[in-house]
Parts: C-alpha cells; structure tokens; sequence
C-alpha cells in the first residue's frame, strides 16, 4: 500500500493499492476490447455522454477541489479553478464527435476522401504537479476522438484522478473506457510503452523520464505526445510599464509553488531598468502569501514532498547569491520561501537547470537582441513572458524566442481552447487547442471508383 501524504501537514490521508504490472495488462485488454463499441457510439451521443461528465465534474468542483488542497498542496483558489479546467476542457472536447471531418480531395476517375480513424487505448501518464488539468488535457480530447484511456497519476498525487474516473462512470460513460491505474511509474507506466495495445503515450513529466518514453515507444513506433520541462524567460524591456511587470512577476514564477512547467523561472530585465524593477520586485515578493493552502488568502502552498524539498533547497547553498526572500510557515510541511537569485550568470547552474520550486533567478541584458540569445541559452522552450510597450518589439522578440507558449504583457499560458507545447526539449506535439484531436486520431484516405 502507498501512503498519500499532505504536504502541508505531512500527515497521511489515505492509502492506495498501487496497480501491479498484471493488473496493468488486464487493464489495457479490458479498454482494447472496450474501444469498438466506444468508437461507434454516434457523434452525438458521444458528444452527450462528454457533455454529462462536464457536468458531473462540475457539480463535483469543491469536492475535487478540497481533495486537491488535501493531496498536493495547491491553494484552494487555484484547486477550483484546476477542477472547473477539467470541466471545461469535457465541454470544449464535447463538441468535436460531430466535427471530425474528413476531407474530399479532387482527383481523376472517382471520389477521394479522408477519415480520422481513432487511434485505439491511449495511455496517459501524468505528473503530481497539475493532476486535475494535465489528466483532462489528455483524456477530453482521447475520448472524443474515439479512443480508450488507461491513466496513470503520479504515485504521490492519485486521489483527484481515482475520483475523476468514478465520476465518469457516473456520467454514463462506458466501464473500461475511462480507467484509473494508480502506481508507480516504473511499473504501470512502463507497462503502457511496453504493451503493443496502448497505441499512444500521452506523457507529461521530466525530460529525463520523457526521453525514456520516446525511446521505449519507438521499438513499436508507438505515437507520443511529450510535455515536458521548461526554463521560461521572462523579459522586462525598460519601456515597459515597470509597476506592472514587477507586480506580476512573483505569480509568474512562484504559483504552484514555482512547480510549474510554464514558471518563469529566469527573469531578464533590461540594465537601465534593472534597480528600479528590483526594488518593486522586493516589495512584491514580501507581498506573496506564503500560508495555509485551505485559507481562501492564500497564493502559495508547500513543496510537493520531503525528497522534492531538498531537491530545490540544493539550489540555493550558503553561498547562493541570494537577493532577497518572501516568507513561509514554520512547524510540519514542505515549505520553502519565494527566494530571488541575483546576480546570476548563463553559465549558472540556476539559470539553465529546471528548479521546479519558488526560486527565479534574475539577469540583466542590454538590447533585443541579448535578450532574444540570453532567453534561448536553454535547452527548453516551453513558455515565457515579454514586457514591453512597444508592440513592434513584442512582436519581434516574441518571434525570436524558441517556445511554444509566449504572452505580452501578462503571464497566461494555458487556455483550453488554444495550443500547448514546447520547443526543443520541451517537448513533442501540443494539446489543447482546436488541433488536439489530431494527437489521438490517424488519417485514413479512401479512393471510390466511379468509372468502372
Ligand atoms: P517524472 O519522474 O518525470 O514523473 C512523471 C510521471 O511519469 C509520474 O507519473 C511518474 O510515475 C511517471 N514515470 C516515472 N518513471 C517512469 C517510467 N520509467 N516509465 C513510465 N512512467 C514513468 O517526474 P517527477 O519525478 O515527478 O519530477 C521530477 C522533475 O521532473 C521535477 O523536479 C521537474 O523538474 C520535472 N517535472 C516536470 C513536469 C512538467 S509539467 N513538465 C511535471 C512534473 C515534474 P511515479 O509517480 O511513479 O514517479
């Protein structure tokens, strides 16, 4: 049995019965044998069966929430706003069964046309750092588009996605279609690139685990879609609106406890700049509020786990430079301080390795074009940021930036209806979006002769 422990109390909550590598492979037969009846379920009524789940999920938004709070640690803010994600994203996914068109391509002596056939048992392996939101990215689209689902939550986090599939069997949606298989990565994980029925990996992760994923699927060229780390920049031009930068950048890095794939973890400030933007960036980063996740004032929770925690605290030995620091609780949990990093160099291990935790280190730069090289010195590319009020330069710098998922003047990465992904080894393929079902479908091309 598997103790889940609450990180902000370090007591236990519950136990789970990891799955083993036999009850893995029962599984993924189960959901093969389950896939032809799910894929021939008419459009319509699948779009309705999806359109229930929402529902239900909804309904069930606090609960979800609460038992989020309880497992990971997140804020209850962000915890509803995790669970109503997964809500939305069931509506947004919902209306594709009626709209997986096809094409008809002229050609000579019949009729050309295009199907997208649904692809067979997806496996969907998700991280503890967005249970609710990553495991919904994944099976909203999967579902719609006619495939079954087998999913793995990370080992410490289960209890939010085990909930997930007793609601979908509550919204009517068919047994084995949805099923939730806690446990350990190296077991159930390793058992869904194994296994030849799981047609697709949906990993979310390490890009260390991710390169192992895509490793192990290529010997069955098994289709992957990888999201993966992330080392975003945040750029600060002088002509930016400085109150306003600074005032976001702490909820830029710092939300989730800086356990984010988006976070923007290096902070580039343009040198003329750069006193006045950390003396705001101090006084915003007093400001965080460090506490109790249950509290509604609360905007950041503790590390994930004890092992976690000491992973980021090797970020920040004795000597790290340490600019200035927010505050956290005492006493039980996993918590580590807002903690600001500057001066810090390219080279520095701070500044290229993925922290995963409340720790930004802050660079400064001198024109577009340091910028645009000092936010590419990565090896990811996931997301980022760029403050400036000149929309020429916006657009120019948001052009040479190698990431998936930038914005201008704000933080946002992720809404449901637009794609997400990384560059470089950020990652491969993107979810979300109106392409989404693209990942879980393959074209099939059908020519009718009509001549003979
Ligand atoms: P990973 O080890 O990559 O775990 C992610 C998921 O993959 C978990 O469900 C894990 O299962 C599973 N997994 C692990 N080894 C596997 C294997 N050999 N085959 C199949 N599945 C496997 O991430 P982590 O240990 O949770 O975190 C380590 C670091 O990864 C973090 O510090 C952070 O830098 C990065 N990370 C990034 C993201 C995103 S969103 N990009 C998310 C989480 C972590 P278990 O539960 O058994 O481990």
């Amino acid at each position: 049995m598997h103790d889940v422990i609450n990180p902000a109390t370090e007591e236990v909550i519950a136990t789970v019965r990891p799955t083993s590598a036999e009850e893995t492979d029962e599984a993924i037969v189960r959901a093969h044998e389950a896939w032809p009846s799910w894929r021939s379920v008419a459009p319509g009524e699948r779009a309705t069966l999806l359109r229930r789940f929402s529902d239900v999920v909804r309904d069930h938004a606090e609960e979800l929430a609460q038992l989020e709070v309880a497992n990971a640690g997140h804020t209850i803010g962000n915890a509803r706003w995790e669970a109503n994600n997964v809500a939305n994203v069931l509506a947004y996914y919902a209306g594709a069964p009626e709209r997986l068109f096809g094409r008809q391509i002229p050609v000579p002596g019949g009729i050309d046309m295009t199907f997208q056939e649904p692809i067979g048992v997806v496996g969907i392996i998700v991280p503890w750092n967005f249970p609710m939101p990553i495991a919904g990215w994944g099976f909203a689209p999967a579902l719609a588009a006619g495939c079954t689902v087998v999913l793995k939550p990370a080992e410490v986090t289960p209890l939010t996605a085990i909930r997930l599939g007793e609601l979908a069997l509550e919204a009517g949606i068919p047994e084995h279609v949805l099923s939730i298989l806690p446990g350990k990565g190296s077991v159930v994980g390793q058992r869904f690139v194994e296994h030849p029925l799981v047609r697709k990996i949906v990993f979310t992760g390490s890009t260390e685990v991710g390169e192992q994923i895509m490793a192990g699927a290529a010997r069955q060229v098994k289709r992957v879609t990888l999201e993966l780390g992330g080392k975003s920049a945040n750029i600060v031009f002088a002509d930016a609106d400085l109150e306003k930068a600074a005032a976001a950048a702490p909820y830029g890095v710092f939300d989730n406890a800086g356990q984010d794939c988006c976070a923007r973890s290096r902070i580039l400030v343009q040198r003329s700049a750069l006193d006045r933007f950390m003396e705001l960036f101090e006084a915003a980063v007093a400001g965080v509020r460090v506490e109790d996740p249950t509290l509604e004032t609360s905007e950041m929770g503790p590390l994930i786990t004890r092992s976690h925690f000491e992973t980021v605290a090797g970020f920040v030995p004795d000597d790290a430079p340490v600019a200035f620091r927010g505050t956290c609780p005492t006493g039980p949990g996993y918590w580590f301080p807002p903690t600001v990093l500057s001066p810090v160099a390219p080279g520095d291990r701070s500044f290229r390795e993925e922290i995963f935790g409340p720790v930004v280190s802050v660079t400064s730069f001198e024109d577009e074009d340091e910028a645009i090289r000092l936010a590419n010195a990565t090896d990811f590319g996931l997301s980022g940021s760029i403050w400036t009020r000149d929309i020429g330069r916006g657009l120019r710098v948001s052009r040479g930036v190698e990431t998936g998922t930038l914005s201008v003047n704000s933080h946002s990465s992720v809404r449901y209806w637009t794609p997400f992904g990384g560059f470089k080894k950020s990652g491969l393929g993107r979810e979300l979006g109106p392409d989404a079902l693209d990942a879980f479908t393959e074209t099939k091309n059908v020519f009718i002769n009509t001549e003979d």
